[in-house]
């Protein structure tokens, strides 16, 4: 009873006053008729900012290739659209062009994917490895990107506790189970990298 009570405790405590981390916001200006920049690359979980600078009315569209679908609508001058590139959205590429101007008018965004990062699995807030202990800071990380805007994990897969599949496997609550697992209940070790 005691054990299950401070495992509560603990996850509440979890659940609040955790600093979050900023993603960096990348602008483009969208002007007669052109992106600029072009071939913007971002980190995931970062937001592509189109900044509309001309009267006549442009668009930010998604390609139908394009793994991740959005669109601004027709907009002028000072107007803004955002987009965020999260995890779920895979590396891309993303391309996509203004709907009117769709000949003259292309561009792609592309997300860089943190490369064989991996040293352990659910150590999700450390890539200074091998070595790192799997501990509570690990559990605050991940609740905090799961549920609070956090960060992502430094390593994606290292966050991925309870997958095999690597890069692009999904970080999710059952990620978060396994590691609660691990650190109070005697459960298993997380997978090998
Ligand atoms: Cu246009």
């Amino acid at each position: 009873m005691k054990r299950s009570i401070m495992y509560t405790a603990v996850i509440i405590a979890l659940f609040t006053g955790v600093p979050q981390v900023n993603a960096t916001i990348h602008t483009i200006s969208v002007g007669n008729f052109f992106f600029s920049p072009t071939k913007t690359t971002v980190q995931q979980g970062d937001t592509v900012r189109w900044n509309f600078t001309s009267v006549t009315q442009h668009t930010s569209t998604s390609d139908a290739s394009s793994p991740k679908a959005w669109d601004s609508g027709l907009m002028g001058s000072g107007s803004s659209f955002d987009v965020i590139f999260d995890v779920s959205d895979g590396p891309g590429p993303f391309p996509y062009h203004c709907t009117p101007h769709f000949s003259i008018m292309k561009d792609t965004i592309f997300v860089s994917m943190p490369p064989s990062c991996c040293v352990a699995r659910g150590n999700v807030d450390d890539v200074v490895g091998p070595g790192g202990p799997i501990d509570v800071s690990d559990l605050t990380y991940l609740v905090n990107f799961l549920f609070k805007g956090g960060p992502i994990p430094p390593c994606e897969e290292q966050g991925n506790v309870d997958s095999v599949i690597g890069p692009g496997g999904p970080i999710d609550v059952s990620d978060l189970t396994y590691l609660v697992n691990f650190l109070f209940k005697g459960g298993s070790v997380p997978l090998s990298c």
